[in-house]
Formats: C-alpha cells, sequence, structure tokens
C-alpha cells in the first residue's frame, strides 16, 4: 500500500494534488535521516499514482517550511559518513527535480539550509511573506550538501549564488521574489490556496506535454544548447504520435476545452 508508515511527513490527496507536508514542527521540520527517506518513498509511490497528477511540497506548523537538515545527526557525521548522506540527500532531491509531474514549493516560513534545497529541487517555488530563505551551512562550518551549491548558481547565476552561500545571509520574501529565488509571494493565509491554484491550471494542461517540460528543461540545463534543442526536437516529435496532442488540436479548432488522458 502506499504511503503508509509515515510517521515525518503528512500526505493528503486533493483532487489530484498531493500535499506534502513536512512534519516534524519542534525542529523547525528539520530534516533527519528518517524524514529524508519518508520523502523518498512519498515521490517514490507518487510517480506511479494515477490518482496524483501534481504535488505540492510544504512545512507543519506555523514558522517553518524546513529549517535544515537535523544538525543533531550532522554533528555525528565523519568524512566517510558525511559524504554518504550528502550524496543520499542529492539522489533523493534530484528525484523530486526529475519527478514526472508537477512539483510547487510553499514556502511557509524559514527555508533554510537543506530546507532551502528541498526548495530549489522543486519546479516552481510560492513563498509566503513570512518567508526567509538561505544556506547558513557555513555558519557552522559545512557547505550545502544536498545540491545547493550547483542549484543556486543555476538558478540566480554565480555571483548572486556566491554571495548567499558565502555570506550565510537570509532573503526575506519580497528580495526572494526580487532575485528570482521564488516565482511569487503572496500573504500567509493565501499561500496554499495559491499553490493549489497553480497545480490545478498545470493540471488542466497535456500531462505528457507537462511531463515532457520538465525533462526537458532539466536534461537541457546540463547540455550544450544544440543538444538541448536536439532533446527538445525529439520530444516535440514524440508528444505528435499521442492522442492528447491530437485532442489538444481537435479541442482549440473546435472550440471546446480539450479532455487529455495522458496518452
Ligand atoms: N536541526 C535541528 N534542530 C533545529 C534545527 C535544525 N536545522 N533548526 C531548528 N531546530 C530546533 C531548535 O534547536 C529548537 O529546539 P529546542 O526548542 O529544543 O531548543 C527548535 O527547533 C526551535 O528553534 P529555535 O528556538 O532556534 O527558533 P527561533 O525562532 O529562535 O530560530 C531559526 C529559528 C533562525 C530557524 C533557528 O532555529 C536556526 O538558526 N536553525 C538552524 C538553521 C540552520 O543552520 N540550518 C542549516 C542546517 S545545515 C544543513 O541544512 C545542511 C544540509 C546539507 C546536509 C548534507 C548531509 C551531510
Amino acid at each position: 500500500m502506499a504511503y503508509e508508515n509515515l510517521e515525518n511527513v503528512k500526505v493528503e490527496i486533493r483532487e489530484r494534488v498531493l500535499v506534502l507536508t513536512i512534519d516534524r514542527p519542534k525542529v523547525l521540520n528539520a530534516l533527519n535521516a528518517q524524514t529524508m527517506e519518508e520523502i523518498h518513498r512519498v515521490f517514490t509511490d507518487a510517480r506511479d499514482d494515477e490518482s496524483v497528477g501534481a504535488v505540492i511540497v510544504t512545512g507543519g506548523g506555523e514558522k517553518a517550511f524546513v529549517a535544515g537538515a537535523d544538525i543533531n545527526e550532522l554533528a555525528k557525521k565523519n568524512s566517510i559518513t558525511g559524504k554518504e548522506t550528502s550524496e543520499r540527500g542529492q539522489y533523493i532531491l534530484s528525484r523530486v527535480e526529475r519527478f514526472p509531474k508537477p512539483v510547487i514549493a510553499a514556502i511557509n516560513g524559514f527555508a533554510l539550509g537543506g530546507g532551502c534545497e528541498l526548495a530549489l529541487a522543486c519546479h516552481i517555488r510560492i513563498a509566503s511573506d513570512t518567508a526567509q530563505i538561505g544556506l547558513p551551512e557555513l555558519t557552522l562550518g559545512i557547505i550545502p550538501g544536498y545540491g545547493g551549491t550547483q542549484r543556486m548558481a543555476r538558478l540566480l547565476g554565480k555571483g548572486k549564488a556566491l554571495e548567499l552561500i558565502l555570506t550565510s545571509d537570509r532573503v526575506k520574501a519580497d528580495e526572494a521574489e526580487r532575485i528570482g529565488l521564488v516565482n511569487r509571494v503572496v500573504p500567509l493565509a493565501e499561500l496554499m490556496a495559491t499553490a493549489e491554484a497553480m497545480a490545478r491550471k498545470i493540471l488542466e494542461r497535456g500531462p505528457l506535454a507537462v511531463r515532457a517540460s520538465i525533462e526537458a528543461v532539466n536534461s537541457g540545463l546540463d547540455m550544450a544548447q544544440a543538444d538541448g534543442e536536439f532533446l527538445e526536437a525529439t520530444l516535440f516529435g514524440l508528444l505528435c504520435a499521442s492522442e492528447d496532442t491530437k485532442e489538444g488540436m481537435n479541442a482549440f479548432l473546435e472550440k471546446r476545452k480539450a479532455n487529455f488522458q495522458g496518452k
């Protein structure tokens, strides 16, 4: 059975939108190893779950999305276990990034360290006006270890990413929107409704095209542009053979709403 034996995260599916709540509010939803594995299990189950078309990731409680990796566990790492933990987290967050259905981070407070890295792995980030986002790892004498050095630089550019990493400064929501770290800022009370509305808008699009777009953007960023364009054309060609594409075109020509089946 899917989504079973979860202690540190909560799962709720509302009409094809799965809301994944990281739920350890006493420690501001810090990501211990068990929580990371539970996140991995939810995404693994949701990948094959046809009743799920989109995922929203958020934090339990009033204050935090996720305030980082659990420092109680980090304090015990040596060079071997530290590297292993970093690699495991990178793997789990790359599964989030490459998830074939849209993943929206609803950032409801502190998104720090590993929490910021989790948000960076999501496809779209919506923040509440109470959010504070940053990579404070250097204050602990470590560096971001869940892909943050790579994703932050790709999202913001090298200069801004290095500024935020080296200073460990937290940015408030309006600044995060200005620099492109989040897509949109809304009042806290409107956060989940805004994330859900965006998920529902994407659910109206052709699901195969949604999947192909995520793949083209993710894989393309790791390629030379000409190779990325080759991938784009190949995915475009594949979609032209799908029933969804025929339905999308016919619906337009017949002046009706498309009824996509994901085929
Ligand atoms: N880990 C463990 N416990 C935490 C964490 C955390 N990351 N963040 C907060 N807590 C705990 C606090 O210890 C506190 O517990 P208690 O009530 O028992 O004292 C409780 O949560 C509430 O926190 P505060 O009292 O500190 O709340 P404040 O509102 O005063 O402050 C802050 C909120 C500013 C968010 C503050 O809690 C803070 O600075 N937290 C740590 C933020 C941080 O440094 N995050 C980065 C962690 S390192 C990381 O994420 C590395 C990722 C890559 C790992 C690679 C694998 C090897």
